[in-house]
């Protein structure tokens, strides 16, 4: 299995973040990636490829050309007002409310609908290094290789077209679907040939809002979430089982909220049928957001997954005989963090190996 690094992720290290009304330490550490990066060298898997970061045109695709000059210049603006590092908003134009400022103030709510964003001078330069590593392994499907990791931080899943939340500021796992879903194989010019379909599976412990939302409208990407209940847990406002896709995507999204303290037989019993939904829609590539605060001791989930489901999950995956892109999203027990990742990758090549 070919892995995909973004190297500049440690440019973006938040001091803090606001959770539930208390200042922490942040959750979404540059040692996320050190210890993932750890246990895949001891379990003998080949060594990450470093990647250049995504250009412009390749971020356009999903993000708004607005949001990414946001992105690119918030950190410098906020300097130049004078303001103290890193970029935050305190208030955010919500329905009823006008946005006529353009003080950078204005713009940081604009952008960012949570307090988990903050935006640093390397912010971008990372979150550009993560998406080139999911673009990197969406290249090398489409070059024919049959599964792919890319270690993605800063996290993507929360992001959507021209907005970051939940440690997110560029989709990495839509940004990759999305190619995969315009590419077009077989070289014939003369035909036009349908462009492949894709389904994104996601398997972090709170609802990919964002990628919900790129790809709401759309029936050429199937998105398919579990997640914790947003009755009870961030992100709150999105990840109902009402919420089924909009006009020419309408029955192309589909939301599966599970209770606090599902177990590994609740949980892979739920999979299956999320995995039964994308083998009806047949796709030709399935792009996996994968985060692991799943984990019985991750500081923010609920549930209650051991490491060995991880296996399980991995050759359920596998079972679906798709080219596959597995993308990094959350997970914060860092001291099971590694052999979570480990355990889901070697299941994936536990049932592919012949
Ligand atoms: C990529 C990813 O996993 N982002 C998650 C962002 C979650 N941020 C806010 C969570 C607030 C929920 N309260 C947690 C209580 C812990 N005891
Ligand atoms: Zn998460």
């Amino acid at each position: 299995m070919k892995i995909f690094l973004g190297t500049e992720h440690h440019l973006h290290h938040p001091p803090f973040e606001i959770l539930d009304g208390r200042r922490v330490a942040y959750f979404e550490t540059p040692q996320r990636i050190s210890i993932i990066l750890n246990a895949l060298v001891t379990a003998g898997f080949p060594s990450p490829i470093a990647v250049p970061p995504a250009t412009l045109a390749d971020l356009q695709t999903v993000h708004t050309a607005d949001y990414l000059a946001y992105l690119a210049h918030a950190y410098e603006r906020w300097q130049a007002a004078g303001l103290t590092a890193p970029v935050l908003p305190s208030a955010w134009p919500l329905p009823g409310l006008r946005l006529r400022s353009d003080c950078p103030q204005a713009a940081a709510g604009r952008y960012t609908f949570d307090l988990s964003a903050p935006i640093m001078e390397g912010t971008f330069a990372a979150a550009c290094s993560a998406a080139g590593a999911a673009l990197a392994g969406a290249d090398a499907l489409l070059q024919g290789e049959r599964f792919a990791y890319a270690l993605c931080r800063p996290p993507g899943h929360h992001a959507a077209a021209n907005m970051a939340g939940g440690y997110c500021f560029l989709n990495n796992a839509a940004l990759a679907a999305d190619r995969l879903a315009r590419s077009h194989t077989g070289g014939d010019t003369t035909w036009a040939l349908r462009a492949p379909t894709v389904a994104v599976l996601d398997i972090d412990y709170h609802h990919g809002n964002g990628t919900q939302s790129i790809f709401y409208a759309r029936n050429d990407v199937l998105t398919v979430s579990l997640h914790a209940d947003p009755a009870y847990e961030y992100p709150y406002y999105l990840g109902y089982v009402d919420e089924r896709g909009t006009g020419a995507g309408e029955g192309y999204n589909l939301n599966i909220p599970l209770p606090h303290g599902i177990d590994d037989a609740g949980y892979l019993a739920t999979l299956d049928q999320a995995l039964q939904a994308i083998a009806d829609y047949g796709p030709r590539y399935l792009v996996v957001s994968a985060g692991f605060d799943t984990f019985h001791a991750d500081p923010l989930g609920h549930f209650a997954l051991t490491t060995a489901a991880y296996r399980s999950i991995g050759m359920a995956i596998a079972r679906l005989h798709l080219p596959t892109l597995i993308v990094q999203e959350g997970g914060y027990a860092i001291d099971a963090l590694g052999a979570n990742v480990v355990a889901l990758l070697t299941g994936v090549e536990t049932y592919a190996t012949p």
